[in-house]
């Protein structure tokens, strides 16, 4: 079957040995390796067909023949193990210097930050609490005792329409001030009283540029023995000056609540003339920034506490407000819009 003779096989062995050498250093591919590997040493292989022909030999011819058939198959099948090795390695290393690069800068991550109106609020509670406050909250749907009735706020109040209130069902309205918070505080605690209670509260109000159908109040309430007006004027000049800054003066003028008596309106300097009279304060170089009083008797009766020992002050703002005066805003709209532009600023 076979013709060749020894030297013939000898010579063909040499040639497939140089040429897949060849060959395998010019590969570049590990696809091109084992196609090498296979066109030698695969089943239907070079070096594999003469393997397979010894017996075909003359048997003195045999050993030489099969000798250097084994010694080339054993030197193609590793360098091709070795260059493929190496074409692995270098893969690696690539992929290693590309993909990681630990001089890149890493991803920025996008931090939020507290909505303008939330900062001026845990301002406003950390200045209460330094001075002894605890902080109260409560329902924002309520009963119409304790948004009312308990607040004295008498049936025929105009605060108590449609006109005012946005109501859930006849009996339920949202609250339209966080007081009902304290009337509950008060009726669970006894005397002393120290407390805040910031929350959202609803009137039926159109939006503009100072008003709104949903804001968010700020109260204050102190009962104990002894409190008078004086105690309320020197606790709010404290506020005062911590929120817009050292020599910020307060002023009082008389007004009128149904749930405190007396009542007082709070004017702080102008932030923006400091009290010389601009077009901010309509020229009288005073802002008012919230409502106090000394509380009702009837408030403090409708809950059980007794009028002739306690007496107490409350006094309540809009937190959009105080932030407007502060930060100079002239649109409370903004405040609800959420525009990025905007909120990125506080
Ligand atoms: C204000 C103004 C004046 C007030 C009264 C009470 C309570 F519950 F003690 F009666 N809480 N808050 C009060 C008093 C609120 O806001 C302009």
């Amino acid at each position: 079957m076979i013709e060749k003779g020894n030297d013939r096989y000898i010579k063909d062995i040499e040639k497939y040995l140089k040429d897949s050498l060849i060959e395998t250093d010019k590969a570049s591919t590990i696809d091109e390796l084992e196609k090498i590997y296979y066109q030698y040493l695969g089943r239907k292989g070079k070096i594999t067909y003469i393997l397979r022909s010894l017996s075909s030999l003359p048997k003195d011819k045999r050993p030489l023949v099969g000798k250097k058939a084994n010694e080339a198959s054993k030197r193609i099948e590793k360098f091709v193990n070795e260059k493929k090795n190496n074409l692995k390695k270098k893969v690696v290393e690539k992929v290693l210097k590309e993909e990681i690069d630990i001089t890149l800068p890493g991803r920025q991550l996008q931090l939020g930050k507290l909505h303008l109106i939330t900062k001026t609020i845990n301002e406003i509670v950390d200045i209460f609490i330094g001075m002894g406050y605890k902080v109260a909250e409560g329902p924002e749907v309520e009963s119409d005792y304790y948004n009312f009735e308990a607040l004295n706020i008498p049936p025929d109040h105009p605060a108590r329409t449609l006109q005012d209130t946005l109501f859930i069902t006849d009996k339920m309205p949202l609250r339209t001030h966080t007081s009902p918070v304290q009337i509950r505080f008060m009726e669970r605690n006894k005397p002393p009283i120290y407390i805040i209670s910031p929350g959202r509260v609803y009137r039926r109000d159109n939006i503009d540029p100072t008003h709104s159908p949903v804001f968010t109040q700020f109260e204050g309430l102190v009962v104990d023995r002894g409190i008078s007006m004086a105690h309320l004027k020197a606790t709010l000049e404290v506020f005062a000056e911590k929120v817009f800054g050292e020599g910020t003066k307060v002023r009082l003028l008389p007004s009128y609540f149904p749930y405190t008596e007396p009542s007082a309106e709070v004017l702080v300097q102008c932030q923006e003339c400091m009290g010389k009279g601009c077009s901010v304060c309509t020229r009288s170089g005073w802002i008012e920034i919230l409502g106090s009083g000394m509380v009702h008797p009837y408030v403090l009766e409708n809950v059980g506490i007794d009028s002739e020992e306690y007496t107490g002050f409350a006094f309540g703002m809009g937190v959009e407000r105080i932030a407007m005066l502060k930060y100079k805003i002239s649109d409370m709209r903004l405040f609800f819009e959420n525009d990025l532009r905007f909120l990125k600023q506080f």
